[in-house]
């Protein structure tokens, strides 16, 4: 069937539908690139047999022996890594879902539709599959992230995804999900990103939709508002939207989008008076409201709407300008755009730009399988091509720490990761670089893979570090070259900001009261780069490290560097001596980096107001089983929010942060150990808890492999200083 006669076929399973059958699923790596293969013959079984991290990832039972019970933190550790290291991939790295957002699936699906390429079968099973298991209990509705409340944003996409994947109205879920959306008032209220995907589908009114004028593509970058100026990621979302908004696309109606219009509102959709929705956000969702210039700019926008169909010369202009970017974005990271709410939306636009036989939409639907991920609630979208460089320099870096990089036994390990963070620096600069607004990349690491090609400063960073900590490890060999690793300095040294920190992708280009413009009204602090304590530790610890192999180059700009990240580092943080955390929760997670940073100059509890408020406040927060537990609501609400239980991600983060500050008192520090311990499985694995990280404050998003080289590292730092033993 084509997804149109799927979307009109209604289906009403009574009982759950018999999905894809699970063996029959690999995931295929190459340097990296990680796609998952259903497999439907016995011939391509046998000759592709299901690995154990395939198994592990789908959530199947693997065969696992049991270890002798670790007495030590290092035998906890070696535990870890033995059950660990059977989950590395034959191209040197560890896999695992990047999930949490969910707001991702309906864009891939609606472009789907709306483009009428049809979704593999396996795909489409897994993928309903994953959305009903990711449906809140209570009201069967969605939030914007797994762990959020149902929200209009999450309900309705998603509905809609469901719909065009083939459930039908009367769907026992789909009566669940359509009863909470109504409830919260339908869908005329979905926040901004919404209402341009719903609008694309044809089942919104481009004239509710804020404008989102391609012109803005025409300022010179001297003006801070040029979308050059943004945060990347913004910016590389405004511009697919401002081309689709521009020619108000929208898929030719139906009677199953006429249907959609239906089940989607309150009110009947003819009467929906269109002009009052473009500032109606559903309270439930409302996180960052409109200020009082977006208003009055989206006023002014409007009224100039009128009259760019009546000059389309300009508007043509604009649009041709918005191609060329979207055309270098696309060449620049292998279709794979920086992020999966920008690839969705090229794709949509290579349909209409191109057509469906052009090589650019072809690259699009090839690419878009990178973004997939089977685990074992169905498949998902990840909100990146992946976190593959940045798991393996956590993992590297906790195997040096815990003496597993020099074991013997686990040679062939550290060498295929040696291997792969090798393969993962970005050797060029970007074409085209300074008419796309890119910051350099020759000598960084990304964040995933080399051919998505973006640099982050703290990948770069982290991706130094691992380098050099495998590479002065006895018995391994060197693989960068110390050129390679001069031009990482190199990047990272163009990287700080006035503030004396460092951003993520890019420095700040724009000043911060470009947040007053911030049109997503879900999310956070995206309109400019900020500072961040993670990032600026990151890159100050890589310089330090790096100074030790090659004590010489650059080295006063290298020293100044370190200095003014410090100064950055002590003016962030808070009275009560916490870091807000801005990639992972929260604030044990900052507070983890920032002592870092203070103990690389030797400001340790005893030496040091700052690192001692900094551990005084982590302290606070043990709970009584000797754990820490952190909730996503500390990053939502900017106070510490305790978790309702003691994660071991957690632990880790405090316990490396009190372990950086010398905190006198062992005790804490040991129970935080002891904790992490009870919590290993008897075949070394630590199980998944709560998700870890987050995004522009209000979305989560998961890194399964934190509860492994997080708790190694912890493991092992804490028997560098204390010895390997748990004794009080
Ligand atoms: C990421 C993932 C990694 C993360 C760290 C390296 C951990 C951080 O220290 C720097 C910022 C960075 C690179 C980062 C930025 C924003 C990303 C790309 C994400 C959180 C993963 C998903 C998110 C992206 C913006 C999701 C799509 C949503 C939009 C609002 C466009």
């Amino acid at each position: 069937l084509t997804l149109e006669e799927y979307a009109s076929a209604n289906l009403n399973w009574s009982s759950t539908p018999k999905f894809t059958d699970l063996e029959n699923w690999r995931l295929k790596v190459d340097e990296g690139r990680q796609t998952w293969h259903y497999l439907t013959t016995d011939e391509q079984r046998k000759a592709w047999p299901q690995t154990i991290w395939d198994k592990y990832s789908l959530g199947l039972p693997i065969d696992v022996p049991d270890l002798p019970t670790p007495t030590t933190p290092l035998e906890s550790a070696r535990n870890g890594f033995e059950f660990y290291r059977r989950l590395q991939t034959e191209d040197g790295h560890w896999s695992g879902e990047y999930g949490g957002p969910m707001f991702l699936i309906p864009g891939l699906i609606i472009t789907h539709y709306i483009t009428g390429t049809p979704i593999p079968e396996a795909m489409r099973l897994e993928l309903i599959r994953y959305l009903l298991n990711r449906a809140e209990k209570d009201d069967g509705g969605w939030g914007i992230h797994i762990e959020g409340v149902s929200t209009v944003f999450g309900t309705a996409l998603n509905y809609v995804a469901l719909r065009i994947m083939g459930l039908g109205p009367d769907h026992p879920a789909m009566v669940k999900a359509r009863g909470t959306l109504h409830k919260l008032g339908g869908a005329s209220a979905i926040p901004a990103w919404g209402k341009f995907w719903l609008a694309a589908l044809g089942v919104y009114d481009w004239k509710g939709v804020n404008p989102i004028p391609p012109e803005l593509w025409a300022l010179p970058k001297a003006l801070p508002i040029c979308p050059g100026n943004w945060w990347v990621h913004t910016r590389l979302v405004y511009l697919p939207m401002g081309y689709i908004y521009a020619r108000r696309l929208s898929a030719p109606l139906t009677t199953f989008t006429q249907s959609l219009r239906e089940e989607l509102y309150i009110e009947p959709y003819d009467s929906i008076h269109w002009d009052s929705q473009r500032n109606n956000v559903a309270k439930i969702d409302l996180y960052t409201p409109h200020s009082k210039i977006m208003d009055v700019l989206n006023y002014g926008l409007t009224y100039y709407e009128s009259l760019a169909t009546k000059l389309p010369q300009f508007r043509n202009y604009a649009l041709k300008l918005t191609l060329d970017q979207i055309k270098m974005e696309d060449e620049n990271s292998c279709f794979q755009t920086i992020g999966p709410v920008s690839k969705a939306m090229n794709w949509l636009v290579s349909f209409y730009e191109y057509g469906r036989e052009s090589r650019e939409f072809k690259m699009h639907v090839e690419k878009n399988a990178d973004f997939m991920w089977m685990g074992p609630e169905g498949m998902m979208m990840n909100g990146t091509n992946g976190s593959q460089l940045w798991d393996a320099a956590f993992i590297a870096q906790a195997c040096v720490e815990a003496k597993l990089a020099d074991n013997p036994e686990y040679r062939q390990n550290m060498v295929r990761l040696l291997e792969f963070i090798d393969i993962t620096q970005i050797r060029r600069d970007p074409p085209n670089g300074d008419k796309c607004y890119r910051q350099s990349t020759l000598g960084a690491w990304p964040f995933s893979t080399r051919e998505q090609n973006y640099t982050v400063s703290d990948c770069t960073a982290e991706g130094l570090k691992a380098t050099i900590a495998l590479q002065t490890t006895p018995g391994l060999p060197t693989l960068v070259d110390l050129a390679r690793l001069r031009q990482a300095v190199d990047v990272m040294l163009t990287m700080q900001n006035a503030d004396d920190g460092f951003a993520s992708y890019e420095t700040i280009r724009g000043p911060h009261l470009l947040e007053k413009l911030n049109p997503a009204e879900v999310f956070g602090n995206i309109m400019t780069e900020y500072s961040y304590p993670e990032c600026t530790t990151a890159v100050l610890m890589a310089l330090r490290s790096f100074i030790k192999v090659d004590p010489e180059y650059r080295r006063a700009e290298i020293d100044e560097t370190c200095r003014r990240s410090l100064l950055y580092i002590k003016r962030v943080q808070h009275e009560d001596g916490s870091w807000y955390g801005a990639w992972a929760i929260c604030y044990t997670y900052a507070a983890m980096f920032a002592l870092q940073s203070l103990a690389s100059v030797n400001e340790y509890y005893d030496t040091s107001d700052h690192a001692k408020r900094g551990c005084d406040f982590l302290v606070k927060h043990q709970e009584a089983d000797g754990g820490w537990g952190e909730s996503y609501k500390s990053c939502e609400l900017h106070v510490y929010s305790r978790n309702e239980k003691s994660q071991v991600v957690n632990t880790a983060f405090a316990v490396r942060g009190l372990l950086e500050a010398r905190y006198p008192d062992k005790e804490p520090i040991r129970r935080g150990i002891e904790f992490i311990m009870k919590r290993q499985q008897t075949n070394g694995e630590w199980l998944q808890e709560s998700i870890e990280g987050v995004f522009n404050k209000n979305c989560m998003i998961s890194y399964p492999n934190y509860k492994f080289s997080f708790t190694i590292w912890a493991l092992g730092q804490y028997a560098s200083v204390y010895g390997d033993s748990i004794k009080e």
